[in-house]
């Protein structure tokens, strides 16, 4: 079946921070039309894909997407009239030659990708099946079995996603008992409801942050969120590193400074190999499975010695040190730096580059886990389907708030279809 673009628009609209992001129509020759609209970060990595704003004060304090539309409906629109959206990787292609630029400078990652997914939606209907399915039948990943993946629920932040905080950005309660698509939803979701109380006992304040997690002010230790994350497992009727687990995201880069990792909040200057004990220090303590981000994202000699010291205790994965990238992930790999990756389509433009940097993972046994973002969301669920297609271990999102809650949903509703 071929499928061809007749139309494409793109428009700015208001992300989940007030402030724009891009949202593309796509309009095909029998007339179907799909969406797509993108995210962007806070602690964006220093390697990603280029979040292309007007920069012009007198609109949204600079952050306005009228250039980034004016992109897609100036110069990527009339370029992929006729691109058949059935072949994802021939729509993708010729995104990339668009702007071959590894960062996306010309055009912006932003304006790409919402073109990029709002292809692939496109198909997806036209075929009249789930985009999941339709993403599987792309990359050819169709006889394998379906893999749901579980949820990583951000429960408390702080860093750049909070003030007054911590200095680590993320923690999280990740399922690592499988129950099942819904029940596992319900597991993480119940220790974050019942952390509340056990904040508000210990004199916090349960406002949330940009994720949609408690950001208690004022909390003065990096470590103290641990102990209050298992109690509420346990309050909630789960064993903690049994059922459940604790997950970090310090998103290191944010407090490395000339040469040393400042833990502000303690008052502490570490350096590489300090900083990986301070972690080893935590692991003996906590049911911790997972830490994202826990070195600089150009620190590279200090990544392997973490990953040869806690790889087989627990995830160790990159992030703003990996961006989606086949060619830093590709490094990674070769220096054993890490032994999963976090996966955001925006961070690199296109979903064929997304893809293929999942299946580099898979191929080299790390595990993937699919990313909202922090900074400005939208209601879009598109990163689920993805992870589903793509069979990713771990989705990480926050766990309330209109545009986090809609991808359990959307999670959920994949389970119930496919009956996992
Ligand atoms: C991260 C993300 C998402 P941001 O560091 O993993 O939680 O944050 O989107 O702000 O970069
Ligand atoms: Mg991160």
């Amino acid at each position: 079946m071929l499928r061809t673009v007749k139309q494409i628009k793109a428009h700015e609209i208001l992300s989940t921070s007030a402030q724009p992001t891009i949202e593309t129509v796509v309009t095909l020759d029998d007339g179907t039309s799909a969406s797509a609209s993108v995210p962007y970060g806070t602690s964006a990595g220093r390697h990603e894909a280029f979040t292309l704003a007007d920069e012009d004060p007198k609109r949204y304090r600079g952050k306005g997407m009228l250039k980034a539309a004016a992109n897609v409906n100036e110069i990527i629109a009339p370029r992929m009239m006729g691109a058949d959206v059935t072949d994802q990787r021939e729509v993708d292609g010729r995104l990339v030659a668009l702007d071959p630029t590894p960062q996306r400078r010309e055009l912006g990652g932003n304006s790409i990708l919402s073109v990029s997914l709002a292809c692939a939606r496109a198909a997806a209907l036209t075929k009249g099946i789930p985009l999941y399915r339709h993403i599987r039948e792309c990359y050819g990943l169709e006889d394998r079995d379906y893999v749901l993946p579980k949820p990583m629920v951000v429960v408390i932040e702080g860093g750049q996603h909070a003030d007054d905080s911590t200095d680590f950005q993320e923690y999280l309660v990740g399922v690592t008992k499988d129950r099942g698509g819904r029940e596992n939803v319900r597991a993480a979701i119940e220790t974050y409801l019942h952390l509340k109380p056990i904040l508000k006992k210990n004199h916090y304040n349960t406002n949330v942050g940009t994720e949609g997690a408690y950001a208690p002010a004022g909390i003065k230790s990096n470590e103290a969120p641990l102990a209050y994350i298992e109690q509420a497992i346990k309050a909630a009727g789960y064993k903690p590193g049994d059922d459940l687990g604790i997950a970090l995201d310090p998103a290191a880069s944010e407090f490395f400074e000339n040469g040393a990792y400042n833990l502000a909040c303690e008052g502490k200057k570490l350096s590489s190999d300090e900083m990986i004990g301070y972690y080893e220090d935590l692991l003996g303590k906590y049911c911790i499975f997972s830490i994202e981000d826990g070195l600089g994202e150009d620190d590279w000699d200090a990544w392997p010695v973490m990953n040869r010291k806690m790889g087989s205790r627990i995830m160790v994965m990159g992030d703003d040190l990996t961006v989606t990238s086949v060619e830093r992930l590709q490094k990674a790999i070769d220096i054993n730096a890490i032994n999963s990756i976090l996966i955001k389509p925006n961070q690199v433009g296109t979903l064929s580059e997304t893809v293929e940097a999942m299946e580099l993972a898979r191929r080299n046994d790390l595990k993937t886990i699919v990313s909202h973002r922090g900074g400005g969301e939208t209601t879009d669920t598109f990163i689920i389907d993805l992870a589903v297609a793509a069979g990713a271990h771990f989705v990480k999102v926050g766990p309330s708030r209109g545009e986090r809650v809609v991808k359990y949903n959307r999670l959920m509703w994949i389970a119930d279809e496919l009956d996992l």
